[in-house]
């Protein structure tokens, strides 16, 4: 008698499928399998189906696996570094006011316009592959650091070739409001009259942006701004996301509610009105430890408010060189919990299950018959594990829509 066929077979795993309901704890022991890129099947090793063959069996030995992790908010495509910006930080300046004397987010935007595609390539990948190393399979990109039409361009061309070039989904987001650039200085309304006119139109034509964004700040732009941005973004049915309540309470969250996006990040500041907003909508939490503990933040987002509320909150890295150099998910993980409050299956729900909502990618992070086999096998049996250490990874190996990076490590 004949058998399925399948292409990958993992025994003897301990699969934490992150399906909402699923106990917590050390996972069971069970098999998966995969065909044509999706998960197949899942269970009991001793209920595999009779006769079943796999072009790869791999034997986890009990070790844990979990779906491959998403970072769901990065700018890790840009080039240059702020070392000397963190030194004027740690002596006491504020973030602002290194912004306010033309530091800050426009010293990224000068390295980023000076550096061809081939340079901030060179300059972005081993940030990505150091997120890879660490477990991630999907990966949000973010522009903002060119601030003009081409290098807007250039950079999320950058992420779409990085995509390309390495075992990884790359999801990008447009965030040509992320600043204003030198040359509109005091004239924030001129410069979004530019982007709504001549950059976000290149970029919806050339298909480079999955979304857009924007930052929501006095330092940036204000709702009234972002809602103008919001609505040009509906015109060219593009999915919206907002950083949002970081610094200040601006109403962002809410407004990012009412247009109904992805996602709002940050929320340091999210007022009680903020929370409700977000509990009402569709619109996921995203929560950025790395940023808080680099600006050495004393508000943290209000957590419990949140849980309470039932919205679901994600956690990611926010890779940039400003305010999160920071390229291992399972650190941002660590941080939600010790600095946020977030428990370890909450922080692991949140670089996974809530992490894929807040990119709109429905067929990904969960281990369940029918979606994506993107997955993480770890040099650890509880969850708890990914959260609970502070670096190496323990990363065994990733797949890929079901292939493998390397031969699992110990
Ligand atoms: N919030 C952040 O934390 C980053 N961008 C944003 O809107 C900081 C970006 C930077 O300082 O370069
Ligand atoms: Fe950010």
């Amino acid at each position: 008698m004949t058998g399925p066929a399948w292409d990958l077979l993992i025994r003897d795993a301990r699969l934490a499928t992150l399906v909402p309901g699923a106990a917590t704890g050390v996972p069971a022991r069970g098999a998966l399998a995969v065909r044509d890129g999706l998960i197949a099947w899942i269970g009991p090793d001793a209920a595999l189906p009779a006769g079943a063959t796999a072009a790869l069996e791999l034997d986890a030995e009990g070790r844990l696996l979990t779906p491959g992790l998403i970072d769901c908010h990065t700018h890790l495509v840009h080039a240059g570094h702020r070392a000397a910006e963190f030194e004027q930080r740690v002596e006491g300046a504020s973030y602002e006011e290194i912004a306010l004397r033309g530091g800050g987010i426009r010293a990224t935007v000068a390295a980023t316009r000076a550096a061809d595609q081939a340079a901030l390539l060179r300059a972005s990948r081993p940030r990505l592959e150091a997120l890879l190393r660490d477990g991630v399979t999907t990966v949000e990109v973010k522009s903002g650091y060119g601030l003009d039409r081409d290098t807007e361009l250039k950079q999320l061309r950058v992420a779409r070739r990085l995509g390309e070039l390495l075992p990884v989904t790359v999801r990008t987001s447009f965030l040509g409001a992320h600043a204003v650039p030198a040359e509109f200085e005091g004239r924030a309304d001129a410069y979004l009259d530019f982007v709504l006119a001549e950059v976000l139109p290149a970029v919806a034509a050339a298909g480079l942006a999955d979304a857009v964004d924007a930052y929501c700040e006095p330092i940036a732009f204000s709702p009234a701004q972002v809602e103008r941005l919001f609505q040009a973004a509906a015109r060219l049915s593009l999915p919206v996301k907002l950083h949002a309540e970081q610094r200040s309470d601006q109403g962002g969250a809410a407004l990012a509610a009412r247009h109904r996006a992805l996602s709002a990040d940050h929320l340091e500041h999210l007022s009680p009105s903020g929370v409700a907003a977000l509990a009402a909508s569709p619109t996921v939490a995203v929560l950025l430890p790395g940023a808080y503990l680099h600006l050495r933040e004393m508000r943290p987002p209000p957590v419990a408010a949140l849980r309470a509320a039932g919205v679901p909150m994600a956690v990611a890295t926010d890779c940039n060189p400003g305010t999160s150099p920071l390229a291992s998910l399972t650190t941002a993980m660590n941080l939600a919990c010790t600095l946020f409050g977030l428990t370890p299956a909450e922080a692991l729900a949140g670089a996974t299950r809530v992490a894929a909502r807040a990119l709109g990618l429905p067929d990904r992070g969960q281990l369940m018959v029918g979606l994506r086999a993107d997955l993480a096998l770890w040099n650890a049996d509880h969850p708890a594990e990914l959260s609970a250490r502070l670096g190496p990874s323990s990363l065994a190996t990733r797949f890929v829509a079901g292939r493998p990076d390397h031969a699992p490590t110990r």
